[in-house]
């Protein structure tokens, strides 16, 4: 069964295109043209397989789901290989798979509505239309969400330790948005050269490569 995911670039959709290269699941990629990716979000033809006319939104044969952090624990749990999902998650049921959870959702959750915020007074919205006390509200709560990053890295290569999980796909999205809004310098170094780490992955090279 080949899975299908629906990627705008830059979207959230690039966690589960980063995901299945990571578990090296076969998989189509329906990438939405970044010029045109609002308007097709609202066309009928998205609608009927996102509802919500967001990214990303997965059809696994007649099964079509959308929010990418429930897309990668699906993912995981129907094709990992076992209950760690060829390492890419702790066992469930112990205390790291609690920080591993943690780390999924705060990724999405967590610090989500703030860079939303920041996105929207700082990048998208016609200027018109932006205002600098949100952006700056917005961006004082995101340096103190990478702050808790911070914290929980330390020394650490990875968000769990030594070793790469899905959560470092649901908070390394959250840096690629700071990078690309040229504020990932003003992070922690700790953070900095996590970001290089993970974007230094083979499977993050080839989303990139195939769609940004
Ligand atoms: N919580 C959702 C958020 C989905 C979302 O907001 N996606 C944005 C891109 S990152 C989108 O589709 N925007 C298109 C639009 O609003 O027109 C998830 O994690 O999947």
């Amino acid at each position: 069964m080949t899975i299908t995911l629906y990627h705008a670039a830059y979207s959230r959709s690039f966690r589960i295109a980063w995901l299945l290269e990571e578990m090296g699941l076969e998989h189509e990629l329906k990438i939405v043209p970044q010029a045109t990716f609002r308007q097709f979000a609202r066309s009928e033809e998205y609608r009927k397989i996102s509802p919500t006319g967001k990214y990303p939104a997965i059809q696994d044969g007649d099964f079509t789901m959308v929010e990418s952090t429930a897309i990668m624990e699906y993912l995981l749990s129907r094709y990992g290989d076992g209950p760690t999902a060829g390492g890419l998650k702790p066992e469930p049921g112990t205390h790291d798979y609690g920080r591993y959870l943690q780390w999924v959702e705060y990724g999405e959750a967590g610090m989500g509505p703030y860079m939303n915020m920041l996105l929207a007074h700082a990048l998208i919205l016609p200027e018109k239309h932006r205002i600098p006390a949100i952006a700056e509200w917005a961006q004082k709560e995101v340096y103190s969400c990478v702050d808790f990053i911070s914290d929980g890295l330390g020394d650490k290569p990875f968000i769990c330790g030594e070793r790469f999980t899905a959560a470092d796909i649901s908070i390394g999205y959250m840096l690629l948005l700071l990078k690309i809004m040229g504020r990932l310098d003003a992070t922690p170094e700790n953070v900095q050269a996590y970001f290089d780490r993970l974007r230094g992955r083979e499977a993050w090279k080839t989303v990139s490569a195939k769609a940004g």
